[in-house]
């Protein structure tokens, strides 16, 4: 197969993309930037092993030295969750970081655009970037949504975090044409929680119906992804009140060291993790392990 000549894929990614077997794309900026060390690692090992465990192939997607890495190796993986040097690579900074040699973990959007570079279809993060609290004064909304409207890959979240506006977000998302699916649950999860008061789109109950979804909305040439939202499971689900209060907390925080631009969401996940005392990183374990299985019975429904 002709692949992009910026692009390493890992050869067990490769083999993967020849026999036509599933394969579920993962983010890095949630190892550099989203969790602390050493749960990082872990969590990108566990990640991946989901992924195998569900029959379908990871590809963790990073830039090392200017080269778009698809699927990575141990070695890499600790780099990027040890090396403070490493960027936080959304679309605007990718052909910088490859002309100029950069290495940097990858976001919703970069990875999404990798991905679709490898020709994978689906790929599973915890949660996407969305318009901010504010964002009518700040501007402050996630290249991820606009991504979300452009680049024909299937992200599995666990929907849309408190530190966000939740309905500018969903109103954001109507606008640029993303469909927004609910996996068993009309109600649009907030991450850490199950329910957040917005309805989705679309309840969709199984990964065969979403996956005739994703090839159908291709089919159709209608350009752009496909956000499937997963709950997290109950056992590990957060008191939506609770989470609230830390969020703000969270954010008053940020405004008082006038956090902007891409440090924010790092430093909102780490100040509620902080707040939480570490309660709000399990659950992010626990749903981005969930969103990993679900991908990967999308992919493989996809591939058939
Ligand atoms: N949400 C999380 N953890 C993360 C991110 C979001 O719970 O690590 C990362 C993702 O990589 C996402 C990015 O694409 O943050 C969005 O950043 P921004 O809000 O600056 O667009
Ligand atoms: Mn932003």
């Amino acid at each position: 197969m002709k692949l992009n000549s910026y692009l390493d894929v890992h050869p067990k990614v490769e083999n993967a993309l020849n026999s036509k077997q599933p394969i579920v794309a993962l983010e890095s900026t949630i190892i550099s930037h989203g969790m602390p060390y050493p749960e990082n690692i872990e969590t990108s090992l566990m990640v991946e092993n989901t992924v195998r465990a569900n029959n379908a192939i990871p590809a963790t997607i990073a830039i090392i030295k200017g080269r778009l890495k698809v699927g990575l190796t141990k070695k890499e993986i600790e780099f990027l969750a040890t090396n403070d040097e490493v960027r936080k690579i959304s679309r605007r900074d990718l052909a910088i970081a490859v002309s100029q040699k950069l290495s940097g973990s990858t976001t919703v959007s970069s990875t999404m655009i990798i991905a679709h570079l490898a020709k994978i279809a689906v790929f599973a993060t915890g949660g996407i970037g969305g318009v901010h609290r504010g964002a009518e004064k700040t501007f402050d909304i996630s290249a991820d949504l606009e991504e979300l409207s452009k680049t024909n890959v299937c992200v599995v979240c666990a929907g849309a975090k408190a530190i966000l506006d939740i309905g500018l977000t969903l109103e954001y998302l109507e606008t640029k044409g993303v469909p927004v699916i609910g996996y068993k649950t009309s109600e649009l999860p907030a991450f850490y929680s199950s329910k957040s008061g917005f309805k989705v789109d679309y309840q969709v109950n199984s990964a065969f119906k979403i996956a005739k979804i994703l090839k159908t909305k291709w089919d159709l040439s209608i350009e752009g992804g496909l956000l499937v939202t997963n709950p997290i499971p109950k056992t590990f689900e957060l008191e939506f009140a609770m989470m609230n209060e830390a969020i703000n907390e969270a954010i008053i925080e940020a405004d008082k060291e006038k956090i902007k631009g891409k440090e924010i969401t790092p430093y909102l996940l780490s100040k509620v993790n902080e707040i939480t005392q570490g309660k709000s990183l399990n659950a992010n374990i626990k749903l981005i392990q969930n969103n990993a299985a679900l991908a990967a019975k999308i992919a493989i429904h996809y591939m058939k």
